[in-house]
C-alpha cells in the first residue's frame, strides 16, 4: 500500500512556485467565517481586502472586513518589517525591478500557529506575495462550514529574479479588457510581476492616443484600449503588485500605424489595407511587405513624441519598450539611428527605454536594457513548409536577421546590456504542444501556436534549462519574461489554452531560478492547479503527462 499524505502535508507540497523554505510546527489554526484581518499601517488595506477576495473566490470562506489595529489572538495580522530575522534571512532578488523599487521588497515570512496567521513583508509587496502563498495553501485544504484548518508552519520565501512577466500580444487577437484582467489574475496567482503589453504592429494600433486619433479612427471601439480602459487595467495590475510595461513597437512592425499615417514613410501607401482584419488575414496567407518609420522625416519625430508623452502619462512603472525587432529592409544605419534617438526621447519623456535583441546594435550607454527572444536553438528551418510559401525576399530577410540576431546575443556582453530572458526556445507560448490529446482539445493542439516551431511536451516546456537561469550567460540578467503571441489565436479560451499549463511552470523557474525541479513533484503540484483553473472558467491543456484533479 502506498502511504496516502495527510492532507496538510499534501497541500504543503502542492505550492506553485515553490516557497524556498517551509517549516512544519506544532498544531493548527481554523480560518473561520469572520476571523479577523488585521493589518498594522493603511497601506495594506488593499492586499488585505484582495486577500480576503481572493480566499472567498477559492474556498468559499467569508473572513472579517480588513481593518487596522492591534490584534489579539485568533487573527489574519499583516505587518511590513523590513528588518525581521525572517525576512532578511531570504536572499535578495537579483537583476531589474520593472517598477523600480528595492530588489528585496517582495520578500516575506508567513507563520501560521494556534494563536493565528502572520504576514510580515519587507513591503506591501512582499504581504500581498506572502498572502498569495497562504491562499494558495488554504484552497488545497478541505473548506467546511466551521473553516478551513491550517497546519502550522513557518514559511520564508521571495523570488531569486526581480523581473518575472509575460509579455502578451494583444494586437493579432483583440482581448477585452476584462479578459486581460483574467491573464492579470493569473500571473498574480503565479507571482509573476510584470505584463508586457504588446500594443501596436503591422496588423494594428490597439492604444487611444488623444493627439492622434486617426490610429484608432476605422476600429470598432471595442477592439482597443481607451485610455480610460487602459488606465483601469494598469490600476488593476497595480493594486496585484504588477507593473505593465507598454510596448509601441517601432520602426518595424508598423505598418498599422504607417496606413493611419502615410507621412512616415516615403514607401507607397496607397495599395495598403485599411482594417486590421484584411491585415491580419493578409499577413497570414504570407502576404508581408515590409515597413519602417524613416528616421529623416520629421514628421516621425513628432509622431514618436506625441504617442510617448501620452503612454508615459499611462504609466506608472519605470519603462517603456520601443520593439525595435524586425525591421527588415530597412538600411542598418537608420535603425541605429533610429533607436538611438527613440531611447533619448523615452528618456525625455521621464522613462526608461528598454528594446527587444536587435537595439544592442544601437550605440548606447551601458547598461541598456534588451529582451533576448532569438535563440540559435530554435532557428527556422528554411526548408519548412510555411517559409517556403513566403516570397524568396521575404525568407531571405529573416533568415538574414536571425542570423545578426544571434551575434548581437553575443555581442550583449560586450555592451554590457541587461537582458530580460526571453529567448524563442524557452520563453515562448505560442508553440505547439507535443502530446496527442482528445476531443475538442486535440482540434485546439493542432491549431494553436506557431507553425514553424516545433511543438515541445509539457514536461518539456518546463523543465528544459533555460540559458541565463541555469548557467552564467556572461551579460547581467534582469529576469525572465515568457511571450505568447497571438497569430493562431482567436480568442481568450486559444490564449488560455496556450497559456495553461506552461505559464505556471515557467513562472515557478522564475520565481526560484536554479535549475527545474523533479518532473513528478512539479507534474503533481501543477495537477493541483486544475480545480481553481475549472473555477475561474480557464481553459487549458489537458497534457496527458499530467494526473489532472
Ligand atoms: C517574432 S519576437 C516576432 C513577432 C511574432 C513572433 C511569433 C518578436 C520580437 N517579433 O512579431 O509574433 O515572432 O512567435
Amino acid at each position: 500500500m502506498t502511504a496516502v499524505p495527510a492532507p496538510a502535508e499534501a497541500a504543503l507540497r502542492r505550492i506553485l512556485p515553490v516557497p524556498r523554505s517551509v517549516t512544519r510546527g506544532e498544531g493548527t489554526f481554523v480560518l473561520r467565517p469572520g476571523t479577523p484581518v488585521v493589518v498594522a499601517t493603511e497601506d495594506l488595506l488593499g492586499p488585505a481586502a484582495l486577500f480576503v477576495e481572493r480566499l472567498a473566490a477559492e474556498t468559499g470562506l467569508e473572513l472579517g472586513r480588513p481593518r487596522t489595529g492591534t490584534a489579539g489572538p485568533g487573527a489574519v495580522l499583516l505587518t511590513v518589517d523590513a528588518a525581521h530575522p525572517g525576512v532578511t534571512a531570504v536572499p535578495v532578488a537579483r537583476g531589474l525591478s520593472a517598477l523600480g523599487d528595492d530588489l528585496g521588497a517582495e520578500r516575506h515570512t508567513l507563520t501560521v500557529g494556534p494563536e493565528g496567521v502572520r504576514v510580515t513583508g519587507a513591503s506591501p509587496t512582499g504581504v500581498h506575495r506572502g498572502l498569495g502563498t497562504l491562499v494558495a495553501l488554504a484552497e488545497q485544504l478541505p473548506a467546511t462550514a466551521a473553516g478551513v484548518e491550517l497546519p502550522a508552519i513557518d514559511a520564508a520565501d521571495g523570488p531569486a529574479l526581480a523581473w518575472r512577466g509575460l509579455s502578451l500580444d494583444v494586437v493579432r487577437t483583440a482581448f477585452s479588457a476584462a479578459e486581460v484582467r483574467r491573464v492579470i489574475d493569473l500571473l498574480d496567482r503565479y507571482k509573476l510581476n510584470v505584463l508586457h503589453l504588446h500594443l501596436t504592429d503591422d496588423q494594428a494600433w490597439r492604444l487611444e492616443i488623444t493627439a492622434r486619433p486617426e490610429l484608432t479612427r476605422d476600429m470598432d471601439p471595442e477592439d482597443y484600449f481607451t485610455q480610460a480602459r487602459y488606465r483601469e487595467l494598469v490600476a488593476y495590475a497595480a493594486a496585484r503588485f504588477i507593473t505593465v510595461v507598454p510596448e509601441i513597437d517601432m520602426p518595424g512592425h508598423s505598418t498599422a500605424a504607417i496606413t493611419a499615417c502615410p507621412e512616415l514613410t516615403s514607401q507607397d501607401t496607397a495599395s495598403l489595407p485599411r482594417s486590421a482584419e484584411e491585415r491580419l488575414a493578409r499577413f497570414l496567407a504570407g502576404d508581408f511587405r515590409p515597413m519602417w518609420l524613416e528616421p529623416g522625416r520629421p514628421e516621425v519625430w513628432s509622431f514618436v513624441d506625441d504617442v510617448l508623452a501620452e503612454v508615459a502619462a499611462l504609466t506608472p512603472g519605470r519603462f517603456v519598450h520601443i520593439g525595435g525587432d524586425e525591421a527588415f529592409g530597412m538600411p542598418a544605419g537608420d535603425h541605429q539611428d533610429f533607436v538611438a534617438r527613440v531611447r533619448e526621447r523615452v528618456r525625455a519623456h521621464g522613462k526608461e527605454p528598454i528594446g527587444w535583441q536587435e537595439t544592442v546594435r544601437a550605440p548606447g550607454a551601458p547598461g541598456e536594457v534588451v529582451q533576448l527572444w532569438i535563440d540559435p536553438e530554435l532557428a527556422p528551418d528554411p526548408a519548412h513548409p510555411v517559409l517556403s510559401m513566403l516570397p524568396p525576399q521575404v525568407v531571405g530577410l529573416i533568415l538574414e536577421s536571425e542570423r545578426e540576431s544571434a551575434a548581437d546575443a553575443l555581442r550583449m556582453g560586450e555592451q554590457r546590456a541587461t537582458v530580460v530572458l526571453s529567448a524563442r526556445g524557452r520563453a515562448y507560448l505560442d508553440r505547439r504542444y507535443a502530446e496527442a490529446v482528445d476531443g475538442a482539445a486535440e482540434e485546439r493542439r493542432l491549431r494553436l501556436g506557431h507553425p514553424v516551431y516545433p511543438p515541445h511536451t509539457v514536461r518539456d516546456a518546463c523543465t528544459a534549462p533555460i540559458t541565463g537561469i541555469d548557467d552564467d550567460p556572461g551579460f547581467a540578467v534582469a529576469g525572465f519574461e515568457a511571450a505568447v503571441w497571438c497569430e493562431s489565436v482567436d480568442d481568450a479560451d486559444d490564449l488560455s489554452f496556450l497559456l495553461l499549463p506552461r505559464l505556471p511552470g515557467l513562472a515557478e523557474r522564475a520565481w526560484t531560478a536554479g535549475p527545474a525541479r523533479d518532473w513528478e513533484d512539479l507534474r503533481a503540484r501543477l495537477a493541483a492547479q486544475a480545480p481553481a483553473w475549472r473555477r475561474h472558467g480557464h481553459t487549458w491543456f489537458p497534457a496527458p503527462s499530467v494526473d489532472w484533479a
